[in-house]
């Protein structure tokens, strides 16, 4: 390839923008914004166009989610796919990005965690499954519910080696603060059992909310992980987006949600396992350190 063809002019990639729009949505310098974008390759030009778009793009939010009484926007975490890499380095292992969607946000990785770990993860949370139970909103509390109807069980954070290599992976891959996430869950879906949608995030409305953000604020980000592969069904489905995500062994789904809001459309469920079992390990995001 000649000189003349590395010096065509390049337009932002939905990729790029994105990530733009979460940098200054986060707080960074628009100065420090540009470097980064030069430092992986794009022009001057191109970064500075990337900058006033975002820029422009996340007053528009602003206003109409002030105008619409919605909540506040709060920064989340976000891959560093401005660069549209086919594998990022999560600290001690190259994972690899097999899609990308911009709004919402949603990655599938692959290869996020090796075979050894999903069995070991497996076997380690075996003898403390019970029936899952999700979060009451009204009171804060938990109890048993026909929309969840897996068998499920948390590790503290960082409570055995295993999980804390998987939280710094996370950590590193979607560069968000370690102490600012749940422990990891564990799911295990028999035959028919499913997940019905739902959001992660905690309803604002809900009596019970301010007590549960009250220690690390809210979940911004979610990381599904597939330990298994079921022989058939236990996709994890975002209905809103018509889009659903195969449960290979080893890959993880991540998506974000900078409000508790269903304007995120992050509508996820867990479909009904038609053959076999399906074991995930879920990774929930906070706003703030959660300890
Ligand atoms: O197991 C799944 O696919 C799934 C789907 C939706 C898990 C969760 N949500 C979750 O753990 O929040
Ligand atoms: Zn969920």
């Amino acid at each position: 390839m000649s000189k003349a063809q590395f010096a065509q002019p390049q337009t932002p990639s939905p990729e790029l923008l994105s990530w733009v729009a979460s940098q200054l949505q986060a707080g960074c310098r628009p100065d420090d914004v540009l470097a980064a974008m030069r430092s992986s390759g794009w022009q001057d030009a191109v970064g500075l166009k990337a900058l006033e778009q975002g820029h422009a793009h996340r007053l528009a939010d602003q206003a109409a989610a002030s105008a619409d009484g919605l909540p506040a926007a709060t920064p989340v975490p976000e891959p560093d796919l401005k660069a549209s890499p086919s594998a990022l380095w999560a600290g001690d292992r190259e994972v690899q990005v097999l899609m990308s969607l911009v709004l919402p946000r949603v990655v599938v990785f692959g290869n996020f965690l090796s075979h050894q770990e999903c069995d070991e993860l497996v076997a380690l949370a075996q003898p403390r499954m019970a029936r899952s139970e999700t979060v009451v909103h009204v009171t804060g509390g938990n109890e048993v519910n026909e929309a969840r109807t897996s068998d499920g069980m948390f590790f503290g954070r960082a409570e055995l080696p295993l999980c804390e290599r998987i939280e710094k992976r996370i950590a590193a891959l979607v560069n968000w603060p370690e102490v600012n996430g749940e422990g990891l869950q564990v799911l295990h879906y028999r035959p028919g059992a499913e997940y019905r949608p739902h959001h992660d995030y905690f309803d604002p409305a809900q009596p019970g909310t301010p007590s549960i953000v009250a220690v690390g604020g809210q979940r911004v980000g979610t990381v599904v992980m597939y330990l298994n592969t079921p022989e058939q069904g236990g996709g994890t489905t975002f209905p809103e987006l018509g889009l659903e995500m195969a449960p290979i062994k080893g890959n993880a789904v991540f998506f974000s949600y900078n409000r508790p809001h269903p304007s995120t459309r992050t509508l996820h469920g867990g479909a009904p396992v038609l053959a076999g079992e399906k074991w995930v390990a879920t990774k929930w995001l906070r706003e703030r350190p959660f300890e």
